[in-house]
């Protein structure tokens, strides 16, 4: 079986293409990444079975040609940082929206499965101390020019199943965390801001949820959609990990032997969603999956781990995208 995997010099896609060599034998990968800031070459394996090409996903002769060899589209590529997109929307648009539109046309000429990847940013925001959490049936409400694009592509791939017919599944995911995640996201911002002696920076007062989930139990949960799921069907991903970001920071200074206090208050971000939370049951009863890591301070202890062993993986990105930071007051 060939996959084509787009964005896969990503966090999520880079570990979705080792998870498949280590327990697919049956299955070749064919990368699409544009390498931008966000792409990194180093995070995929040297193996015979990957081949990595440089193009656009809004390219659509590179789009067409690559789809048309493959047995199935596993769709990651994206502008992934809500941050970038409150700064500068336009590459959102081309790339999620644009993007998803090429691949889509391209799965319909070829007849090819296709499995879209999305966010559970999609459905808005839920309120603070409820026990609500989004189902597919939440109506989209999205917040930023991110979630805004991301919705726009989901609701793409749905019309793409019901007016062509397209074979395709889609699945929204909460928070990931986990190796060879880009240091702008929120968990490895501090733990290499603290690695370099710096002080963590939280985003207003830090009450925030996320539903954090580790990168390997969403690649598993896209495996399970992929081969069993129901086309046309919504999955929603998460693993029951709600965690306030001011809880998070505390505790990666914890098991960093830092202060309790070793954090700055910054300003927070416009429009900043209070609360995600995943209600995944129908994976779970549809499909089997349940998540491997239950436990999230375990999983941040081996993430700082990762990270403390692997700088010259992170130190070039970390310089430009402080610098980032310091341009945007956060
Ligand atoms: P990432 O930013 O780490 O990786 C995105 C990859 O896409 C990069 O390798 C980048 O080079 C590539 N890319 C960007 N624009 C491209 C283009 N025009 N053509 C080809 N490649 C391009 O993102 P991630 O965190 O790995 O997220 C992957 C997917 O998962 C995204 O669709 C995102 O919306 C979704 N998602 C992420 C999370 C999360 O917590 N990170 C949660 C739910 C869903
Ligand atoms: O330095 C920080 N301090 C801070 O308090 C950063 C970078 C973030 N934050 C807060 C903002 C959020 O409440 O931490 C939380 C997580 O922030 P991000 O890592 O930027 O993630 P989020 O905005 O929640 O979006 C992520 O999850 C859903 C991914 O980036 C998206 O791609 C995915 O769709």
């Amino acid at each position: 079986m060939r996959l084509l995997v787009t964005g896969g010099a990503g966090f999520i896609g880079a570990n979705f293409v080792r998870l498949t060599l280590a327990e697919r034998p049956d299955v070749d990968v064919t990368v699409l990444d544009l390498l931008t800031y966000a792409g990194n070459s180093a995070s995929l394996p040297e193996d015979p079975r990957v081949t990595l090409v440089k193009g656009d996903v809004a390219d659509p002769e590179v789009v067409d040609s690559l789809v048309r060899d493959a047995d199935a589209v596993v769709h990651f590529a994206a502008e992934s940082h809500n941050d970038n997109s409150l700064d500068e929307p336009w590459p959102f648009v081309h790339t999620n929206i644009v993007g998803t539109f090429h691949l889509l046309e391209a799965a319909r000429r070829h007849g090819v499965r296709f499995h879209h990847i999305s966010t559970d940013e999609v459905f808005g925001d839920l309120p603070l101390g409820t026990p609500e959490r989004f189902t597919p049936d939440t109506p989209y409400n999205p917040s930023s020019p991110y979630s805004s694009t991301k919705a726009g592509a989901d609701l793409l791939v749905r019309a793409w199943v019901r007016s062509f017919g397209l074979e395709a599944t889609l699945s929204n995911c909460s928070n990931n965390y986990g190796p060879y995640q880009h240091v702008e996201k929120f968990i490895p911002r501090q733990i290499t801001t603290l690695l370099d002696g710096g002080r963590a920076k939280l985003y207003g007062a830090g009450l925030n949820v996320r539903d954090w989930i580790h990168v390997d139990d969403h690649n598993r949960a896209v495996w399970a959609i992929l081969e069993r799921g129901k086309i046309g069907q919504t999955y929603l991903i998460g693993a029951d990990g709600e965690m306030d970001n001011r809880t998070v920071i505390s505790t990666l200074l914890e098991i960093m032997g830092r202060e309790a206090d070793d954090f700055d208050h910054v300003p927070d971000r416009p429009g900043h969603d209070l609360r995600y939370a995943i209600d995944a049951s129908l994976l779970r009863d549809e499909l089997g999956w349940e998540p491997e890591h239950r436990d999230l301070r375990a999983g941040l202890v081996a993430t700082v781990d990762w990270y403390r062993e692997h700088e010259p993986w992170w130190r070039a990105q970390k310089l430009e995208t402080e610098l980032r930071y310091q341009r945007l007051g956060r």
